[in-house]
Order: C-alpha cells, then structure tokens, then sequence
C-alpha cells in the first residue's frame, strides 16, 4: 500500500464527496454563511476548517501519547519561523490534496485559486527562518517528539513594493482576516519580568541569596500552529508567543485624568511581539530585540518546566535526560542563563550542578561567520533590562576563566579576553557567541565548510578547549514541499517512474539516473519544465508587466540581498551581455531571462540600489529593440515562500555566486537544484556538497575558492587593478556614473561603482568577475546542447537525496539530540 493510501486510511478514508459536505457545512454553521453568497475568504476558511478536522484530532492524540510515554523531546528556540502557507501543505502531508480538489472542483472552486487567499505567515527573514520551517516539519514526519518555540509576531518580514524601481516597505498584517492555523491557548499564559533592580540578602539558612525585584511583568500568551508530519501520523506544534500587558489598563491613571499615560505600559509591552527585526546576519543592537529575545525564551522554558514537572515534580535529576533545546543561532543565547536563574534563584540548587544541567541541555548552531551578524549586546543595557541575568553572565565568565581556561593555558591573559564573554573597551559588551559556546553541549555549522570555519577561524580555541563539541550538520530542505507540493507535474512523473514512497526517502530518487539518458523520459521531464517557465511567464506579467519568452533560458537568482551574495556581481554580467549585444546586435546567443527576487533590510542603503539598479537595468534592457528581446531582466516584487513556489519549478539556472567562505550554506542552492536547475556556484557553503553529490559535469563551478579569497585579501586586493585591467569591466562601471539608465539623472547609480572601487569591493566581485563571466558561456553551451542539459537536470533531481532536511535532522538526532522516535496511536 503506497504512504498516501496508507494516510488516507489512518485518516479515516475521506471521499471527495464527504469533504465537500463537511466544507459547505463548515461555511453554513461555522462562518454563518453559505454556497450563494460565500466570498472566496470564506470558502478558504472553511476548506481550511475541514481541513483542521484531521489536523487537531491528530495532535491531540500526539500530545496525549507523548505525554503518556513521558517522551524526551526537542525544543527548538528560533527567533525565526518562515512557514510560508499552510493549506496546500497540510492538505498533502495528510494525503488528502486529490481529495479535496476534487471535492472543490465539484464546487466549482480551483484549489490553486483558493490556496492564493492565504497570506504567507512570514515570521522570518531568509535561510535560518525557512531552515527552521523544513525542521519542524522533518521532525514530524520523522515522528520524534519536538516542540517549536518562536514569537507571533503580529507583522511579519515587511511586504515589499517598488515605486520608481526603489524598494517601499510596507507592514504585512498576515493575521488581518484572521488564521485558521493557530490555536490561543490563554491556559498556559507565562508571567515574564524585566528591568529592575537585584537585591542580594541572607535567607533564613544565612545564605547569601540574589532577589530580583522586576520593573515590569510582561504576560506571553501561547498561539499553537500544528506542525503535519507527512502521512499525518504525529502533528507536533510551533508554539508562538505574543505579548501583553499584565494590567490592560490602569484605572487609576486614567481616573485621575491620564488617559495616555494608562495605555502606556499596555502598549509598550505590546510592542515586544509587534514586529520581526527586518534584518538578515545585520546588527540589529536594539533594546526591544533584546528583549524579543529574552521574552521568548523565558516563556518557552516556563513551559518546558512546567510540562516537565507534571511527570518528574521538582526532582529534577531527569530534567536534561527528557529535554534537549536547541538555539537557533545566538538570538536565544539568553536562554542559558534564564535557565541558570531558575535553577539557582527559584529551585536553590547548587551552581556546579545546575551548570551541569544547563550545559547538557543546551546546543547551538551557528549561521553565519560575519562578524557583524555576531550578536554583542552592552553591558550597560544588560544591566538596564535584565540586571540578574548580567550577574549571572559574570559568573559564568568567571568561573570558566579560572578553571577551564587557566587549566589550558595557564596566565595567558590574551587568550582569557578572547574567550571572555565579556568584551572589554570603550563600551564593554556581552558576547553571545562565546556565551553560547560555553552554555552549550554540541556547537555545529551548517555545512562542511562553514563547519571547519567555525572551528579553524571562529571559534580556535574554543576547538583547542573542547573538540567533542563541535561538528556539522549539512542543512537540508523539506521534499513535500519544495517538490511534492510545489511541483504537481513533476512529482507525478517521478511517481511513475520510481514510485510514490520518495517524499519520505528522498534517496530513492536516485534511481531515476536509469532515465538520465532516455529520450522519452528527457522529454517528459523538459516538457514539464517548460510548462512550469509557461506559468511564470503569467505571474511576471501580472507583476511587472513585461512579457517573457518561456523558451528562453530561466537564470534565476533568489535571496535576501546582500553584498556577499552578489547580486551585484550578476548585475554586472547582465550589463556586460548587454553591452556585447550592442556592439554586436546578430550576436549569437540563447535568449535569458535573468529573475530576481530579494528583499533588502530596510536600513542597508547599498543593498536597496542595488535593487534599483537591478530594476533602472532592467527597464532599459526589457523595452530596447535593437536586442531582439534577447535579454531581459525582471525583478519580482515581494518575495516570499509561496511566490518561491512559483519561481523554483520553473529555473533553468540557479545562481549561487556568494564570496567563497560567506554563504554559510544556503537552501535555496537545494530547492532549485532538485527542481533540475543547474547552479552556476561558487565553492561556497553547500555548493561544495552538491557538486559532490551531483557531479562536477552537472554544475557550473567558477571563481575563488576559501583559500584563494584569504590569500588574495592577504596579500592586498586591489580593485583598481582589474578596473584598469579589464577594457569591459571598465565600461560597465562607468555606465553606473552615466545617465544611461536613469535618463536625466546621472550618478543615481554611482554607489554601486564606489562600493566596488573606493569602497575597496569587499566581497571580491571584480576579481571574480572573468570566471563568472567564462562561467555563464559554459552555461550557454550547455543549454545548446538539448540532450545533455536534460541529462544534467534530471541528474540534480536524482542525486539530491543528502539535502534533505530529513537526513539532517537524523543528523541532529545521532550527533546532538540523542532523540527516540515515538509512534502515534
Ligand atoms: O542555515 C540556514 C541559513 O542561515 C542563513 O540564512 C543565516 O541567516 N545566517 C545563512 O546565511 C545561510 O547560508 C544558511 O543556509
């Protein structure tokens, strides 16, 4: 029997017709409407309504199971979760999509339509939010017991407009009309303080004792989000936090004439879960994100504890043996000593032991090398928003420089403030990554080479100190939905050809190599792939209003924008071909489309011109005749998980162009890879691992690698060099000084020609611009050869089974969490 039958059965075997009747019954007595008169909001709603029939009973049969097998279980803290849509995705991972098209069609309603009403819940920015997403949903699949914890944001990453080609950030209110994924649950609300004072006093035994006396007590109230594992057996939950005021309204102040004053407290705790921080590896260094941070954590270790308790009261000698928690890079660092707080202050343990505890139920896995994106937070507004927990930092510190450090390298008093938490200087500053070094368990990287960085460049002697603790895991994406869901005509051909089992064993997919080399299946495979660019077509007609050919190659780069992803070093090839087109109009060349999609941090002034010098370049190359529409450039507004959706099927070409040694790892490398794009890449991040997996004959590999990058930086980069050096990168960026492209205002585009010269290109474009450009003619070649093009896409489909997100959380599982899986009844 194939899984999806399986489910159906698990399920209780719903025919079209009886989910059509629970749909019109949901619209009649829940949403008080009916057939005649129901907007698509309602039908969505109540689609979504019979849908979530199958999704609670499941998850309480889950909670009821775990809580009665007293399971040890994964918390996984992230200040981030991009879960994207939701219906389409419950649908299938219950095996229950085919049923309810039919059962919509018989209403007259297109699911694809339907599924569109639904706001993306976009509680992230990029990779780590979306990492995150793939996580939780692996995690039920996989059946192991997990927990979510995360903020609900009320506003979640901005929605993005252009005006005049310029970047326009506007709130996204995802929850406007309401979401029938989540659950309150005003039962498990948590009491939060901060600010204050600590008083240290004896207690009655004569022991010195540190009271803390909060300033204020902020209240986290619990919004669950079911999690469907596919087959649906285990629904785990993400379970969000939003903020409110203890006393919603001081009468007092408002009897005694203070109207404003009243809301005050009301509203300023409020803004704790107000908004996501719209910056992506940027120092946010704000008080509210500190304490976005705190609040979350502190809430989701009340309830770990809490939950902890029902079955072990206040023996707590089982606590790190049930309860593993893993931090979403350093932003819940702060979750280690809250733990030590509880431990210490509230339970009076013992510091050895408590620290014992701490350290074995803590990980922590590193994103990103920049230096900018490794959180400090002051000393001095530590003291101001959580006074306790920077007396506690001072004795982690102290107590690991005394003995772990001076054991190791006795009296070296430089290696002490490297390790040190605490960064002494001008303005002295709590490091969270030491922090969570220290606090942690295991550390790991997200990718073999970024795993090495960490320990060769990072964290040195943190490795010398502790080798045990630090090691990789290669992130990994989540099939259903970046193939399965996202890729109907797709997943069926793969069915046919290697049956229906792959969406839970991505490995079997290898077998389709057999079909590399066949002529039929070439040609279903491509056809698809063509249809796939056919609807894109539509959808950036719908946004940009510029029309594409869909035989043109499809060379797509998808991302947040930043300096060390590039975006700029493809803008300067595109105007390079653009410029060779000009020159030569009959010039021999398979017709591209180069798409973006990008949202740039709303405070990161280089990154947003270049979005307009992405869209004033396009604007010139889409509407100039004399290129024969060989070339266009299109750049999608607002991109999102489902408009990734959307963009991923259809790619020939995925760009993967980061500085060696900056693009931690990467995801979107994966999806579109397993789509059968052939990534044009630099030896960055996965990169390296896919061109292992798939072949070197089956990317496109150019430029520096790690090594080169460092040696090049250390023996002094000079751009200008390769300005003078090079007659058409020369010509490219004085075009940026010109008007060319934004007639009667030249020098609007300047910034980018400085950033590569006076700015002293940091992320190395000019150096690697010859290989990038060699690279794209071999992609070019490639293509014109039909047959061998189509052999390397459907290789990247075969051979894409590590990047699972599956195998990385069985990773997880071997090397960190030590997890049992855990059947649901
Ligand atoms: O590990 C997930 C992703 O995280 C980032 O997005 C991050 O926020 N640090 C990295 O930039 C990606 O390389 C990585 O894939």
């Amino acid at each position: 029997m194939t899984k999806a039958k399986e489910t159906e059965m698990a399920i209780g075997k719903i025919t079209p017709k009886q989910f059509k009747e629970s749909i019109i019954k949901h619209l009649n007595s829940t949403f008080g409407t009916d057939i005649n008169k129901a907007s698509k909001k309602a039908w969505w709603n109540a689609t979504s309504a019979a849908l979530n029939e199958f999704v609670y009973d499941r998850l309480s049969q889950t909670q009821k199971t775990h809580f009665e097998k007293d399971t040890r279980a994964v918390h996984y803290f992230s200040l981030e979760f991009l879960m994207g849509r939701l219906t389409g995705n419950n649908l299938h991972n219950l095996g229950l999509f085919e049923t309810a098209k039919k059962a919509l069609t018989e209403l007259d309603i297109d699911i694809n339509t339907l599924v569109d009403e639904e706001e993306d819940m976009a509680l992230g920015n990029g990779g780590l939010g979306r990492l995150a997403a793939c996580f939780i949903d692996s995690l039920a699949t996989m059946e192991l017991p997990a927990i979510g914890y995360g903020i609900h944001y009320e506003h979640g990453l901005f929605r993005q407009e252009f005006k005049d080609g310029h970047q326009i950030e506007r709130p996204d209110s995802w929850r406007e009309y309401g979401n029938p994924f989540e659950i309150r649950r005003p039962e498990s609300i948590q009491d939060i303080p901060v600010y204050g004072y600590v008083e240290t006093k004896f207690n009655d035994a004569g022991k010195v004792v540190k009271e803390w006396h909060p300033g204020r007590i902020i209240k986290g109230v619990p919004w669950d989000v079911p999690v469907v594992g596919y087959s649906g057996k285990t629904v785990n939950v993400l379970r969000l936090w939003e903020s409110r005021a203890t006393n919603f309204f001081n009468w007092d102040v408002f009897n005694s004439g203070g109207y404003h004053d009243a809301h005050k407290e009301n509203v300023e705790s409020e803004t704790i879960s107000k908004v996501l921080y719209p910056n992506d590896e940027t120092d946010a260094g704000k008080e509210l994100r500190l304490i976005q941070q705190y609040f979350f954590c502190a809430c989701s270790l009340k309830d770990i504890i809490r939950r902890y308790k029902r079955a072990h009261a206040d023996d707590w000698s089982n606590f790190s043996a049930q309860v593993a928690v893993q931090l979403n890079d350093t932003h819940p660092a702060i979750a280690i000593p809250e733990l030590m707080r509880i431990l210490v202050d509230r339970a009076d343990m013992d510091w050895d032991q408590a620290w014992k505890i701490c350290r074995e139920t803590f990980s922590y896995t590193n994103h990103t090398l920049l230096p900018e994106a490794l959180e400090k937070w002051s000393v001095r507004l530590f003291e101001k928003v959580l006074p306790r927990h920077l007396e506690i930092i001072y004795e982690i510190n102290r107590r690991f420089l005394e003995s772990e450090v001076d054991a190791k390298w006795p009296g070296d008093n430089a290696i002490k403030s490297k390790l040190s938490i605490i960064e002494e200087g001008h303005e002295r500053m709590v490091r969270m990554g030491n922090l969570s070094v220290i606090g942690s368990n295991k550390v790991n990287g997200v990718a073999e080479v970024h795993s090495a960085l960490v320990k060769s460049d990072l964290f040195p002697e943190f490795n010398a100190l502790w080798t045990d603790k630090f090691t990789n895991v290669t992130n990994g994406v989540t099939p259903r939905r970046w193939l399965k869901a996202c890729n109907p005509a797709l997943s069926k051909l793969i069915d046919k050809t290697v049956g229906d089992q792959w969406p839970t064993n991505q490995e079997i997919l290898r077998d389709l190599d057999k079909k590399a080399d066949d002529a039929k299946f070439q040609k279903a495979y491509m056809d698809i792939k063509h249809e796939n660019k056919v609807a894109l077509t539509k959808v950036i007609k719908e946004l940009t209003d510029v029309d594409v050919d869909p035989s043109a190659i499809f060379d797509i780069q998808i991302k947040r924008l930043h300096e060390y992803k590039r975006q700029h070093l493809n803008l300067l090839h595109i105007m390079a071909l653009y410029r060779r087109l000009l020159q030569n109009p009959t010039m021999d060349m398979v017709p591209r489309v180069f798409i973006f999609g990008a949202k740039a941090a709303p405070g990161y002034k280089l990154a947003k011109d270049i979005i307009y010098a992405i869209n004033k370049v396009a604007d010139k190359v889409n509407n100039d005749e004399r290129i024969g529409g060989k070339l266009k450039v299109v750049f999608l507004p607002n991109y999102r998980v489902s408009l990734a959706e959307k963009m991923i099927p259809a790619a020939d070409v995925s760009e993967q162009i980061s500085t060696a040694g900056k693009e931690a790892s990467g995801t979107g490398n994966m999806k579109l890879a397993l789509n059968g794009a052939i990534t044009i890449g630099t030896l960055d991040g996965a990169n390296i691992e896919i061109a292992e997996e798939v072949g070197e004959e089956n990317v496109v590999i150019f430029g520096l690698t790690v090594d080169e990058v460092k040696a090049l930086k250390k023996q002094g980069y000079n751009p200008w060099d390769y300005y003078y050096g090079n007659e058409e990168i020369k010509a490219v960026l004085d075009w940026f000084d010109t008007d060319y492209f934004t007639p009667g205002k030249p020098g609007e585009l300047s910034s980018i020609k400085n950033s590569f010269l006076d700015g002293g290109d940091p992320y190395l474009c000019l150096a690697d611009f010859e290989s990038y450009s060699e690279g794209q003619k071999e992609i070019e070649a490639k293509y014109k050869d039909k047959k061998g093009w189509a052999r390397s896409a459907i290789l990247n489909t075969a051979y894409m089974g590590k990047f699972n997100s599956d195998r990385s959380i069985q990773d997880y599982v071997d090397r960190i969490w030590k997890l049992k899986s855990c059947t649901v009844k």
